[in-house]
């Protein structure tokens, strides 16, 4: 069984973070080592409260889930950082040889901020594949986002570009948020774009962001490439969805 490292924040509902991580990468055949960045109080609408962990904490989590006597993980996911401290730790402590996937999960699907921009800059030059979706996108590239006006290629490639320049090897652009009958995710690289389209299903839950980097992260574990994993991933997002519950 492969092992991912799983650096996020728990959320008291249950309906995303670290337990939907752990229940995503289950399913698919990957055991966790967690990373807790923070504590958070939520209900299914709302975000009540946020508590850090100290970085030091944290950059000890990720230091013993890489001790040689225990199973090594073979892929990294990133959700809530929490803190610019808590990413500057994070980033001295990670180790350079495994893939990053990180879901700049700027504010909760419950309402309210979980993060700043800036507590993601530290860790971009790591990462191997970011997954922003359309509002996320246009927040890291410094552009504006109307939910009412999807935005066209071009404008995905111009903000695709703007992120890569901030160190990241692959981003990809979730399209779950936008219109029409299909959802397509693009996967931007330096020299490459290629999309992921799967029939726009007529229901959302909360935790979707979470466990598409999730099973992405897992695909690497398991030896896909990034573009294998991203179409793998979708897959399971169309099958996620579709169950109830
Ligand atoms: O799905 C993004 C996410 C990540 N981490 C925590 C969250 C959420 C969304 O609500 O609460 C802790």
């Amino acid at each position: 069984m492969s092992r991912i490292l799983v650096v996020a924040g728990t959320d008291s509902s249950g309906g995303a973070g670290l337990s939907r991580d752990v229940a995503m990468a289950q399913s698919l055949g990957c055991s966790v080592a967690p990373v807790v960045t923070a504590v958070t109080v939520q209900t299914n609408s709302a975000l009540i409260a946020t508590q850090p962990i100290p970085p030091q904490i944290i950059a000890d989590q990720v230091t013993a889930a890489f001790d040689p006597a225990g199973q090594i993980p073979r892929a990294i996911k990133i959700g809530m950082i929490g803190t610019p401290e808590a990413a500057r730790s994070l980033a001295q402590a990670l180790p350079a040889q495994v893939p990053i996937v990180l879901d700049p999960v700027l504010k909760s699907s419950s309402g309210g901020d979980l993060m700043s921009l800036e507590a993601l800059t530290p860790l971009l030059p790591k990462v191997t594949v970011l997954t922003p979706n359309l509002e996320e996108s246009a927040r890291l590239a410094g552009t504006c986002h109307r939910p009412q006006d999807p935005p066209e290629l071009a404008e995905l490639k111009m903000r695709a570009q703007r992120i890569l320049a901030s160190g990241v090897a692959a981003v990809l652009i979730k399209g779950g948020h936008g219109q029409g009958t299909h959802s397509t995710d693009h996967l931007f690289t330096a020299d490459n774009h290629q999309m992921f389209s799967a029939p726009r299903l007529p229901r959302s839950k909360r935790g979707t962001g979470c466990s598409l980097a999730t099973a992405l992260a897992c695909a690497l574990a398991q030896g896909a490439s990034v573009a294998e994993a991203c179409a793998q991933a979708k897959a399971q997002m169309t099958l996620w969805l579709s169950n109830p519950g």
